[in-house]
Order: structure tokens, then sequence, then C-alpha cells
């Protein structure tokens, strides 16, 4: 039986993905190297230095910096990003999100929060959820960025779960096969094609229901 949800941050329950996309897309602009569609959804739920580097090899940069120069390329789009976050407020929760955090904390199911991203507290101190993620998996303390199962079997540790007992939520195809790999059932939101691993697929936030949850378990 299902009694936790492990929880993606950034294009599930809020849509940084489009402000981690714009300030990489600026980062890349000053770099010289070619913005695309596929380069910004390949970054989804991909470290913040791994983000970087594939954006170098993209252009065929990678060896052209340093790892000081590089680490000082990353905190410049950070710099930029976190300017985008400090403007958010709960109206950018996504459609459904909090009614569906609201059910099931109601219903007693334990909650978790598998972000790789290093500024998930901070975005959700600006939509006021702090107080429904008390377990967050602390990116700095990962080996292995998604699509590496760590991040979720950690997040059901949290909850003294096994995984077998969570439905791990996820936008990103990296992060799917994470949650595949951790033994969770994994909840894909977004694109039918590109989260086809995923146990079941919705195609926006806003049918993410408990109903219909249980309706693909059954
Ligand atoms: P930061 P998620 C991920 O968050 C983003 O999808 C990804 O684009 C970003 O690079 C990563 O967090 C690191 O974020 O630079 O804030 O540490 O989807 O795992 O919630
Ligand atoms: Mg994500």
């Amino acid at each position: 039986d299902i009694k936790g949800f492990v929880f993606d941050l950034d294009g599930v329950i809020t849509d940084t993905s489009v402000l981690h996309g714009t300030a990489w897309h600026q980062l890349a602009d000053y770099l010289g190297v070619a913005w695309s569609k596929e380069l910004a959804d390949g970054l989804k739920g991909i470290s913040r230095m791994d983000s970087l580097e594939m954006i170098l090899k993209a252009g065929g940069k990678e060896n052209d910096y340093t790892p000081e120069q590089k680490v000082e390329l990353a905190a410049k789009k950070n710099t930029n990003y976190v300017a985008e976050v400090d403007k958010m407020t709960p109206a950018n929760i996504l459609p459904g999100m909090k009614a569906f955090l609201d059910d099931i904390r109601d219903k007693g199911y334990l909650l978790s929060l598998a972000s790789a991203s290093k500024n998930a507290p901070r975005v959700l101190a600006k939509l006021e959820l702090t107080d429904y993620f008390p377990e967050i998996v602390d990116p700095a303390s990962l080996k292995h960025g998604k699509p590496d199962p760590e991040i979720y079997t950690k997040g059901a540790q949290l909850l003294n779960l096994d995984p077998a007992q969570c439905v791990g939520l996820e936008d990103a195809a990296a992060g799917v096969q994470a949650i595949n790999a951790a033994g969770e059932t994994s909840l894909g939101i977004g694109d039918a094609t590109e989260l086809g691993a995923a146990d079941m697929v919705f195609a926006d936030t806003s049918l993410v229901t408990l109903a219909n949850i249980e309706k693909h378990m059954a």
C-alpha cells in the first residue's frame, strides 16, 4: 500500500523550470553556445554543475574553462535565477497542487522532497509550502544526480518507508528513471512520449489527484 509521496519540485510543484531555462539561456548567450529546446529539456532535473557541463559540451567548449572559472559561471547563472525566485509568490504553485498537497496531508500520507535544487528551501518559502515538507533530501549530500536512484531512495528513507510504499512525482525523464530505479511507483507529469518510462503519466498537474492515482494503481 502507498503510504508516502516523494516530490520533485521544479516542474511538479512550481514552474521554476522556465526560470532555470531563462537563466541558462542568458549564460549560453554569454558563452556563445547556441540555445535549443532540446538542450533546455535535457537540463531539467540535472544538477547545476552538470547542467553547465552539458551547455559547454553542446558548444564544444568544455575544455575552455578552468574548474574555478566553471564555478564562477555557475554562480553567475544562480545569481540571475535567485533574483527571479525572489519574485515568486503562492500564486506560482502549479494548478491543483495545493489542493493535492492538502488532501494527501489530511489523509495521513507522508511527504518528502527529492529536488536536485540547492535553492529548494528558498523556493518552498516563497510558495509558503515550507510546513508541508519537514523532510527534504539535501542535494549536497548526494554522490550521484538523477537519473541515479539515490535522491529518491533517500526520499523514502527520510519517511522511514520502503520504496515500494512510495509514489515519486516527476516532470523530467531523468527523474522518472531515478524513481523507477529506486523501486517506487513513478508518476510523470507532462508529455507521455518524453515520460514513457513512467508507471502513469498525467498531462498536467491539475490531473494529479488521489482518485486519478488510485484509478491507475488498480
Ligand atoms: P539549483 P528539480 C532541478 O530541480 C532543476 O530541474 C534543474 O534544472 C536544476 O539545474 C537543478 O534543480 C539544480 O538547481 O541550481 O537551484 O541547485 O527538478 O530536481 O526539482
Ligand atoms: Mg523537475
